[in-house]
């Protein structure tokens, strides 16, 4: 038997625009991590299988109208309810991708340019919450996502939002410690292994002893 403690999993956040490849990417990572032994689970928001995310889910479908501020409390109540279960995993030693986080909380939210919600107001109830390990950042223009398939039906889902999202994402991404941007406009399998190489980079760094931390 062995006596050594577990090995803490990584928190591990990607995050971009519509059709960035966030979602192919997750995948991708998931399986290459899994194929080198480590216990990984791949989660998104927002959860929208939780009562909290059922009123997200028919808000974004365009079902519901909700108040400006009142919606982002709830996108950051959807993370706060599934914090302890990430928490728990990583203590563990699994491995979470999270496929969106609170910097699309924050971006999404401040895009809509309502005169009291600032990216500052925006970013206070993620305090506390669990700091990623690492933060990709597909960087991509509005024009060359919108090549890879035309809009659907969602809330946010237009040309407008989508630059005020990706000027935004680069406001807080210049001031944030522990983010890579990676070029997503290259080839599936090029973005998938410089982020294979971030990721290692990162599990190498990983301080084991040390807990997961937390935004401030
Ligand atoms: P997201 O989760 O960021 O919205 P997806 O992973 O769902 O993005 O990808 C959106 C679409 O773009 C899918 O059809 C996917 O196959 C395609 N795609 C993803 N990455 C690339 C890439 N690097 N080059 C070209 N097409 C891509
Ligand atoms: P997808 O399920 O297609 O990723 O779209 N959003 C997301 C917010 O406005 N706030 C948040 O906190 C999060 C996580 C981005 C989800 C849409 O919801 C937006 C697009
Ligand atoms: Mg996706």
């Amino acid at each position: 038997q062995s006596t050594s403690p577990t090995r803490r999993g990584a928190l591990i956040v990607v995050e971009g625009l519509d059709r960035a490849g966030k979602s192919s990417q997750c995948e991708m990572l998931r399986d290459s991590l899994s194929r080198q032994g480590h216990v990984v689970k791949y989660i998104r928001f927002p959860d929208r299988t939780t009562p909290i995310g059922k009123l997200i889910d028919s808000y974004l479908r365009g079902s519901s109208h909700q108040d400006d501020h009142s919606i982002h409390l709830l996108f950051s109540a959807n993370r706060w309810e599934i914090a302890k279960s990430i928490e728990e995993d990583i203590a563990n030693g699994t491995t979470v991708i999270v496929d969106r986080y609170s910097y699309s909380g924050v971006v999404y939210s401040a895009a809509k340019a309502n005169p009291t919600l600032s990216l500052e107001w925006a970013w206070r109830p993620e305090i506390g919450l669990p700091r990623p390990d690492i933060c990709l950042f597909l960087s991509i223009s509005p024009e060359e996502a919108a090549k890879r398939g035309g809009f659907g039906a969602e809330r946010y889902e237009n040309g407008e939002m989508q630059t005020r999202v990706r000027e935004l994402f680069q406001t807080i991404f210049e001031k944030q410690q522990d983010v890579s941007i990676i070029d997503a406009g290259k080839s599936i399998e090029e973005v998938s292994r410089e982020i294979r190489g971030v990721v290692a980079d990162c599990i190498a760094r990983l301080d084991v002893a040390g807990a997961l931390r937390k935004l401030g």
